[in-house]
Parts: C-alpha cells; structure tokens; sequence
C-alpha cells in the first residue's frame, strides 16, 4: 500500500492529481520516472515510460507480490495489470486482451514479454509437464520471431518490423492449454534495402557472426556482413553486440519449440539463398540482362534444391502467355532483372517468416480440446504491434504503420467511451460526456472504400503499366484537396516545380507525415514473376516447395490478381479490430522518454507530445467525471466488512447494498460514490487506499481475537 500518493514518488495514480492539466501531468511523469517509478496508472490503464536501463522490478519476489492482488493494492506494475486480466477471464470466463501501444521504441514488446513471463510465472502451480511445455514454447517462440521479424532502426535498436497479436487459450482452471500468433506485414523491403544508419533483420548478422564454420562454409558464406549487399549497410552500423549469443539462443528455442534439423537447415539454406541472391550483378548485353558469375547460381541452386540452369533462366527471363494462349520466353533488361532479383529476394524472406510463424502455431495450437470435458476454453489476446513512425523518409511501409496506430487509437476511443457509457447506462447512473479528438476522419481518409487513399492506390495499380507514382499522386491531389487531414507539396507549394510533386503529408493523430510517393505503386502491386514461383516450387527440397504452393499453376492459369499488399493490410487490421472489441481491453500507454536512448533523461517536450496525442489526459477527465472504480456489493463487502461495526463479521440488513452503504456512510465517502443496480462506483482510489489501509491495520487485530476465541482465553 506504500507510495500510492506520496510527496516523493508522486501520484501513482493521474486521476489523484489535484488539476488535471498537462504541467501537472508532466510533473508528476517526471518525478516518478527520476525516481524509477516508471509505471503510473490512469483507472485501469498501465502509463509505462522506457527507463532504458535494466529495473530491479521483474523478479520472481515480485511477480509473487502481485499474484491475486487487486490491482490498487500494489504500486502501477504491469504485473498487476496482466493479473486483472487473468483474473477477469477467470472470474467470468471472458476473452480478454492487452492492448500495447505507443511509438517506436517506447518499450512495447519489452512490455509484452513482461505480460508473457508473468502470465507463465503465475499459472500451472502444480508443473503439469504438458502445461510447462507450453508455456515454454509460448515464451520461446518472441526469441525466434524477434530474430527473424525485428531490426535495428534509427529510432529503436530492436525494432519490430512487424505486427504480432498473441491469443494465449486457458482451460476452465486457467491453465494454459495453447496460443494462436497473429502476424502483421512484415517490412520486407528491409531485406533488399535499409536506411543509412539501420541493419538488416538481425537473423542475417546473428547467422554471419555466430553460425559455426561448417554450416557457413556449407553456406556458401564467409563472416564479414560487409561482403554482402544486403547487409552491407548494417555491416557499418553494426552496433548490436550480441549477434553471436543470439544465433546460439535462436537456434535453442527452435530446438524447443520443435523445428526439426532439416527444418533449421532449410531456414538458414534461404538465409544464405537470399544473401547470395544480393551479389548477383547482371550485366548489359543488347539490352537484355546476362549473368557472368555462374558459380552463384550453382550456389544458390545447391541451397535451394534446384537445377543451376533453372535459376539462371528464373532470373533473367519470364514466361509470357499472349491472348490467344501462346506462351513464349521474354528476356528481362538488366533493369528489370535487378527488379526481379529484389522481390524475390523480398519474397523468399516474407514466405519464410509466414511459414515459421505457422510452424510455431501448429505447435501451440489447441489441440483435442472437447469443453464438454475441460469447461469454456477463454482467451487472452496480447498486441504488440508497431508503433507510430516519423522518418526522414517515409515511405508505404510507414503509410502502413501509422494507419495501424490510426485504427488502434480509433479503437482505445471507442471502447474507452463506449464501456464507460454502457456500464453507466446498465446501471442506472448519469454520465457526463466528455470530448475527445476523434480521429475517425483519419482512419476514414485512409480506408474509405472508393473515396480513401487505399481506395486510389489500388485504383492506380489496375492500370497495369501506364500509371505512374506521379499521377497517383496528382489523383489523390485532384480527390482530396479539400480533407482537412491531407496535403501534398504541390497544393501548399507555391513553386510548383516537379521536385515539389513527390511528396503528400497526412495530418495523423500523432503528427503530420510527410510520405514520398515513389515506389507507392509498385510496393502496393507487390508484383513476383511466376517462374520464381514455379523454381520454388519445384525444389527437390519438401519444406522449401510447402512455402510455395502457388507454384504448381502455369502461366495460362494465373489470371486472378491478387488483393493488392494495402488492401490485404486493411482487411487484417478490420479483423484485427474486430477481434480485440469483441475482448475485455486493457491498456499500456507506452512513452518514449527521450530520442536518444538514454536513462533518466525525460525530454519534455517530447513527452508532451505523446502525451497529447494518446490522449491520457481526456482519458485521465474521463476516469475523473467518471468512477475510477466499481466492485459488485458482495465482492465490496466480502473485503470491507471488517472495517465497519455494523457488517462485522456480518451484517443484519436488507440487503448487501445496504451494508456497502454502511461502511461508505461509517467512513464519510458519502461523496465519494454511486450506487448502481449491481455495484458500487467509487469515484477515486483514494477511498480505497484509505479502506485498504485500514484492513491492514485491523488483520492483525483480527488475528489476534481469533486465536483468543480459538484458545477459549476470551
Ligand atoms: V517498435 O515500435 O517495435 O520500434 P517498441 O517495441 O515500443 O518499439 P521496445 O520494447 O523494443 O520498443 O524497447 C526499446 C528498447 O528500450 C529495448 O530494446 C530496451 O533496451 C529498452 N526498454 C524498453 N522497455 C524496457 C524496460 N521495461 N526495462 C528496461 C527497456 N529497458
Ligand atoms: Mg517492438
């Protein structure tokens, strides 16, 4: 109960500051954070600050602390919130789901494995070994999806680069009996290309520098990151120190997880495929693309399980079928072999981290459940996802990203108001609304079907060949020159010149983006030749060939297009939403304390900004208007009773309401509550520190008279 409100660490909770203002919500981040306090609570939301320096606030002592507490019992953890959703689901056998958010490098998948580690600590007291192994592979799958699906950034040293919704099932005893993982599109053009300053997916460093030398040299590979195109630039950057420890720690969780040795060879066969495949030059003949250096090809096809000639024609011809059902060879341009070259190489690696991602489901999934037998089977969903970016070049990959956290934002709106005003409703008690930005007309602009920019992106992508980046642009201009939310140079520009016209701004919730147009197309038609699909397809290798399925048709029989990659990523994050709201949702804020990585350091001006657009301090009024609160009379009383000489040790009235309004009444929070059909709504936390102090106070009282009664000294 210590440090709730204390003069030296602050509030711990926002809603007890005495204004709610920005300066006082920043004062009282401050003073916590200096004094390592790094989580604060708004009601039920966990506010985390990233202290960039290992905390002492994660042991075993710890997670025990928090075990079956009631959340404001205990110093704002996110210890506590995970055991009220674990409690919640248990309690009603409800799905619920913690929703991570915040911008890139604010602490979210840190955070998530916090959730993860403490949901494992606390459940299976009895170390049923089916159980242990689950919750082992659970755990193992982050170091094999983060070493495949995260990268150093600008912003964030392991950046995930892609989106990760975890659904972990529990049985009627809330054991975990299996998990199901979400992916989000991955960033794979970072295979192909990262900015100045930014690495590869650490996969490619962690296998140059710790993968042992027989497995290299069977690779094909030497050490040096340098010598390789793709990673070339992390090469220089290399500033992530542990690749070597890493490679052995991945290639152990896959061992557990169950990945066979053929499996693990198939993976880092592809690993090197796609590091070859960057070296591959092609030089002009006549226009038409050659390849000199065949002993690459015979490289790549002995590690791909192919024919050397087969990859050799794969890159430099595509297989065209005319009209009337002729097909015939067509020789690429240096150009558009390089073209071919990348997105296979983009492909190769974004195939791999679905099928590993399947892979690891196959394993956790919940097999053989009958509820019959076992009871209701109920679900707690983690989201860990990327956060909001800003670069200096932002691109689709970001367009991506920040309508994610547009429709995430949308949703923490949504629901914050939404329960809020249902439960008020239900239970008969007044709620005074309060405003907030609601950034709908963001998501909307976004994704609106025929009016939204996906809607004109894909619009533009029918136009095989004759749109260009340039005059998608000028048709988003033309379209959207009157949304209060979008920009682009040309229109605010008054040097109308062509270098002004690659560029659109998006006034996010977050801040405005300012997106450079080029590549938009191409990256959102995602176009891969058949015959890469084919080559794959016919690899003499099984679990390559399974990462290819499509490969089997022939050129006649492609005709479908494919959903475009933005159309494909709106459809996910509509089911994403969807998932979540039909979930009982907790929150973590998480804030970035400073751009440069560094402890105790807290910008003020760039925690300002987070704070404004997540939009704590409407969320702080709307807790305050509100009742930070409520309990079911029974629950109340059940914990209270002792505090009040006329419920102790049980009460004589009409009702367990009654009672609850004795103890209010005996206490002087008359004020201070509501009371609803089914619950009390207490106002602020304050009445329940003092309560909750004063059954610590009166236990060993207690105690005492029960052992007197017990002794029959009484
Ligand atoms: V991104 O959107 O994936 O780019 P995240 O996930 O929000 O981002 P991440 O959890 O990766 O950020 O945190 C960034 C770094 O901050 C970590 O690698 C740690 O070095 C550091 N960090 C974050 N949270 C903690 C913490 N609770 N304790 C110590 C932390 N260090
Ligand atoms: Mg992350």
């Amino acid at each position: 109960m210590a440090e709730l409100d204390s003069l030296e660490f602050g509030k711990s909770d926002f809603v007890l500051l005495d204004e709610v203002n920005m300066e006082q919500f920043l004062a009282n981040l401050k003073l916590r954070f200096q004094k390592g306090r790094i989580y604060t609570y708004i009601g039920e939301v966990v506010v985390s600050v990233n202290p960039y320096r290992p905390m002492e606030i994660y042991g075993t002592d710890v997670i025990a602390s928090y075990r079956g507490r009631e959340l404001y019992e205990r110093p704002p953890h996110l210890y506590a919130l995970a055991d009220a959703a674990y409690k919640a689901m248990k309690r009603s056998a409800k799905d619920t789901c913690i929703v991570i958010s915040g911008e890139s490098g604010a602490g979210k998948t840190e955070a998530s494995k916090y959730i993860m580690q403490y949901i494992a600590a606390i459940t299976n007291p009895s170390q049923k070994q089916e159980v242990e192994s689950i919750k082992d592979v659970l755990l193992k799958s982050n170091c094999v999806l983060e070493a495949f699906g995260n990268a150093k950034t600008n912003r964030n040293d392991n950046s995930s680069r892609f989106g990760k919704y975890m659904d972990i099932n529990f049985n009627f005893n809330g054991e975990p009996t299996g998990g199901h993982i979400n992916n989000y599109l991955l960033e794979k053009s970072r295979v192909v290309k990262q900015q100045a300053g930014e690495r590869n997916f650490h996969t490619f460093y962690q296998l140059l520098s710790g993968g042992c030398e027989e497995m290299l040299e069977a690779l094909g590979l030497h050490r040096d990151a340098n010598g390789y195109r793709f990673t070339r630039e992390g090469a220089i950057c290399n500033t992530v120190s542990d690749d070597k420890l890493n490679h052995r720690a991945v290639l152990r969780a896959m061992r557990v997880i169950g990945f066979s040795d053929e499996e693990i060879q198939s993976i880092y066969n592809l690993l090197g495929t796609i590091l070859h495949l960057g070296n591959v030059e092609f030089e002009n003949d006549e226009d038409m693309a050659v390849i000199r250096d065949l002993d690459v090809m015979e490289q790549i096809a002995c590690l791909i399980g192919s024919e050397t000639d087969a990859v050799r024609r794969a890159l430099l011809y595509r297989t065209v079928a005319t009209g009337v059902g002729e097909v015939f060879n067509k020789g690429h341009s240096p150009e558009e072999a390089r073209f071919g070259r990348d997105a296979f190489a983009k492909a190769l690696y974004e195939r791999l981290f679905c099928w590993i991602v399947r892979r690891i489901n196959h394993v956790i999934e919940v097999k053989d459940y009958d509820p019959a037998r076992h009871g209701k089977n109920t679900v707690i969903g983690v989201l860990d996802i990327y956060g909001f970016e800003i670069f200096d070049n932002n691109s689709f990959e970001q367009f991506c990203i920040n309508y994610c956290n547009e429709k995430l934002q949308q949703l923490f709106i949504e629901l914050i108001l939404r329960q809020e005003q249902q439960e008020y409703q239900r239970e008969g008690i007044e709620w005074q609304h309060i405003d907030y930005f609601n950034n709908q007309i963001i998501v909307d602009l976004v994704e609106q079907p025929h009016k939204g920019i996906i809607a004109i992106l894909d619009e533009a992508c029918l136009n095989v060949g004759s749109v260009t980046d340039t005059m998608f642009l000028d048709t988003m201009d033309a379209r959207l020159i009157r949304h209060p939310h979008y920009t682009s140079r040309k229109l605010c520009a008054t040097d109308k010149t062509m270098e002004f016209r690659r560029d659109f701004r998006i006034r996010h919730y977050a801040g405005d983006v300012t997106y450079c147009i080029e590549g938009f197309l191409d990256k959102n038609k995602d176009p891969l030749f058949q015959d890469f699909k084919r080559l794959m397809f016919n690899s003499s290798d099984p679990v390559l060939k399974e990462m290819w399925p499509e490969g089997h048709l022939s050129i006649t029989e492609v005709t479908k297009r494919p959903q475009t990659a933005a159309t494909l990523f709106r459809n996910s994050m509509v089911a994403l939403v969807e998932k979540l709201a039909s979930k009982e949702p907790y929150y973590v804020r998480c804030i970035k304390p400073n751009d440069a990585k560094c402890p105790l350091a807290l910008d003020e001006v760039r925690c300002r900004h987070q704070v404004e657009y997540l939009g704590l301090l409407e969320n702080v009024r709307v807790r305050r208007a509100g009742f930070a609160y409520r309990q079911p009379y029974a629950r109340f009383l059940l914990r209270y009773k002792m505090t009040c000489e006329y419920t102790w040790p049980n009460h004589l009235m009409c009702s367990d309401r009654e009672a609850v309004e004795a103890i209010v009444n005996q206490h002087g929070f008359q004020n201070d509550v509501a009371y609803g059909i089914s619950k009390v709504f207490v106002r602020h936390p304050q009445m329940l520190y003092q309560l909750e102090q004063e059954r610590l106070n009166l236990i060993p009282i207690i105690i005492l008279f029960l052992q007197k009664v017990w002794r029959g000294t009484l």
